[in-house]
């Protein structure tokens, strides 16, 4: 008789993560991350003996790499060294190039939704194949992960919105059929979709304007999803932004329903909300790891160790290379 001592590395792989914020095309940035996470590269790209990555989205637009982030994040979901889930850039890029039967595109080829997804749009056109590939692989990932420790979603965890998802696409991910469906409905179901996607937006009334950090006249600004807005004020529910907003209460006739994120529920990862220097842990249960690369900012990782979330698990690289300027 003998006693093994022998750690079970199956059982520890499925239970050490590095949850990975926004990339936006940045792939050198992520290359020098899973580096310094002591990833490395092999034939069937970056692995760690003891880890798995799980991205949080928008891997394309903004930098320069989107056909380069896909790769490595594919080779690394489809070798089993990582999760993804879905952002918005990834649905918007994927709902400009899907058709209606009728041939037509879910979202409309027009100056401005090509505007929003230039980057990949400039890059996609070099190679329709490569593009073809990459846009059905995206296809394949889901829009939210649960596993036994965490949750992870590109924006907003949102437990009715999840449940709907989970009931009328219970393949959690965005089939051609599920898109067609989703968008020409614009229901509940489109409304749940955009919510874990893209967070919870505050639409401010007709007679207040807004104005961002351009000078832009802003109708809506993004804001915490994990708390009511009762009795708080603009400022203290604005989440992300890079304006200033009015310091005062909420008048009650403009509050509406936010359920809270119960503070006992498992923690929710997420990116999206470009945090730069406030990106980490940002209640006990949850953590915005999207440090704003794209923007001026950061690329951010959480080391996962099971246990309390800690902004010491926090690793951050700054961008790999700088950015020319193109106009
Ligand atoms: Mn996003």
């Amino acid at each position: 008789m003998f006693l093994y001592f022998w750690p079970d590395f199956n059982q520890l792989k499925n239970k050490v993560y590095d949850i990975i914020g926004d990339i936006h095309g940045e792939a050198e940035t992520l290359r020098k991350l899973l580096v310094s996470l002591g990833y490395t590269k092999k034939g069937e790209g970056y692995s760690h003996s003891e880890r798995k990555a799980v991205f949080v989205g928008d891997f394309l637009d903004r930098g320069p790499d989107n056909f380069a982030t896909l790769e490595i994040v594919e080779r690394m979901v489809n070798a089993g060294n990582a999760y993804a889930v879905l952002g918005n850039h990834e649905l918007n890029v994927i709902s400009y190039y899907t058709k209606y039967e009728n041939g037509e595109y879910l979202r409309e080829h027009n100056a401005k939704n090509r505007a929003g997804i230039k980057s990949s749009y400039e890059e996609f056109k070099t190679d329709k194949a490569k593009r073809k590939y990459y846009l059905k692989w995206l296809r394949t990932l889901p829009l939210f992960l649960e596993l036994d420790e965490f949750r992870v979603v590109h924006a907003a965890w949102d437990d009715k919105a999840v449940a709907l998802l989970k009931k009328e696409n219970p393949e959690n991910r965005l089939s051609k059929k599920f898109l067609r469906r989703v968008f020409s409905e614009r229901g509940e179901l489109f409304k749940a979709m955009l919510l874990i996607l893209k967070g919870r937006e505050f639409k401010m009334p007709e007679d207040m304007i807004l104005k961002d950090g351009h000078g832009f006249k802003r109708m809506a600004y993004r804001i915490k999803w994990w708390e009511p807005i009762n009795g708080q004020t603009f400022e203290e529910i604005s989440l992300g932004n890079k304006f200033s907003l009015p310091n005062y209460t909420i008048p009650q006739e403009l509050c509406f329903d936010i359920p809270l994120y119960p503070f006992n529920e498992k923690p929710v990862f997420f990116g999206h909300y470009c945090l730069n220097d406030k990106a980490g842990v940002i209640r006990e249960n949850l953590c915005c790891v999207d440090g704003c690369i794209a923007d001026g900012g950061v690329m951010l990782a959480y080391r996962w160790e099971s246990g309390k979330l800690d902004q010491n698990n926090i690793v951050q690289v700054e961008k790999a290379r700088l950015e020319t300027m193109v106009e």
